[in-house]
């Protein structure tokens, strides 16, 4: 049986391309500054989102760390959204790294933290308050099914928290996959922004890393704190060198993942007792409700033993993210396998 694997789009495997560039790529040792390939793809990175420059880092767990860390003194106090990356699922790196507290804002549906929220949420100056220093947004948004922020709410919001002194960071993971969706250049959704981490080992397949970009003196800060969190590679330039292939060759091609997301959901809203909006679906993650006949966690087992992998996000809350290794053959067998799963109940 062929195993359909929707738990992520981390799941993707490099292209032939990617490998041949990864074998082929000229390399040095990046500590030094001496990995030619490491800096095409920095400098590829920071064109692309109109940055400065940018930072190679291994993960973006790690970008968004870096940022807070380069972004923040210890004893700040900075806002995130409560459906956060940041705030859920980075181990609390924020606060035990950085020192700095995690103030949360209600994520609207679909992502966006109301403005009034943020700005309540700012601290006045007063001998008794930590000080406010960022504002952390993400798009597309993991927890909110992948909903993107658009250019005219990015630049609103960054302007209300430039406006009360803070500095923003966003969390671009999957930033592609916004700018993909809502047909705009992704430097116009990152040109607000102070700072911006995307990963390539998402839905773009290159195997490792995600690029940290802002202007040249905070990646010259953000270099050294990679460095003491022991981020500083060696001949990483083997991995860059798939990641250039991943930015150049992978952007366009997400729009077919928001295609089969598409289609994934049109099927699960046809099986019944599932609880899904298709309307809702803006990228590749899908978010869906099992029906109430099945807890999740018994949902999920019943599709596993059924080759189709998706992952609990808690309750009976499914998660499916689309992705290159999933075609749309497989989205209709993986919604074969997912109906007579729920009628065999
Ligand atoms: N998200 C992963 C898991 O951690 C849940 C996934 O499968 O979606 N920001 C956002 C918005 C993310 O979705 C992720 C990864 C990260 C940061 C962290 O990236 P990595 O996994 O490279 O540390």
């Amino acid at each position: 049986m062929k195993i359909i694997d929707l738990r992520s789009d981390t799941i993707t495997l490099p292209t032939d391309e990617m490998r041949r560039a990864m074998y082929d790529a000229e390399l040095g040792d990046d500590v030094f500054g001496d990995d030619p390939t490491v800096k095409r793809l920095e400098a590829l990175a920071a064109r692309m989102l109109a940055k400065e420059a940018a930072l190679f880092v291994p993960s973006g767990t790690m970008s968004n760390l870096v940022a807070i860390l380069t972004h923040t003194r210890p004893g700040d106090e900075i806002i995130v959204g409560s459906e956060s990356h940041i705030f859920w699922y980075e181990v609390g790196g924020a606060s035990t790294l950085g020192g700095v507290v995690l103030r949360t804002v209600p994520n609207e549906a679909d992502a966006r933290l109301d403005p009034a929220a943020v700005a309540q949420a700012i601290r006045p100056e007063n001998i008794h308050f930590p000080h406010t220093t960022l504002l952390c947004l993400e798009n597309t948004h993991n927890r909110c099914g992948g909903a993107a922020l658009t250019v005219e709410y990015t630049a609103a919001i960054a302007e209300l928290a430039h406006g009360h002194g803070l500095m923003v960071h966003l969390d671009g993971a999957r930033i592609f996959n916004a700018a993909v969706a809502l047909g705009v250049p992704a430097e116009k959704l990152t040109a607000p922004v102070d700072s911006v981490g995307f990963c390539i080992s998402k839905g773009l397949s290159a195997p490792v890393g995600s690029l940290l970009c802002g202007t040249g003196d905070f990646i010259s800060r953000a270099r050294k704190w990679r460095k003491m969190l022991g981020g500083g590679m060696r001949q990483v330039g083997v991995i860059a060198a798939a990641g250039i292939v991943a930015l150049q060759t992978m952007v366009d091609r997400l729009a077919e993942d928001h295609t089969t997301a598409r289609r994934l959901a049109d099927g699960l809203a046809g099986i019944p007792g599932m609880g899904i909006n298709p309307a809702e679906i803006q990228t590749n993650i899908v978010i869906f409700e099992s029906p109430e006949t099945m807890s999740g966690p018994e949902f999920i087992q019943r599709l596993s033993e059924q080759g189709v992998k998706v992952i609990n996000r808690g309750g009976r809350t499914v998660r499916a993210v689309t992705n290159r290794m999933v075609s749309t053959a497989d989205i209709a067998e993986a919604l074969e396998r997912i109906s007579s799963v729920v009628k065999n109940r």
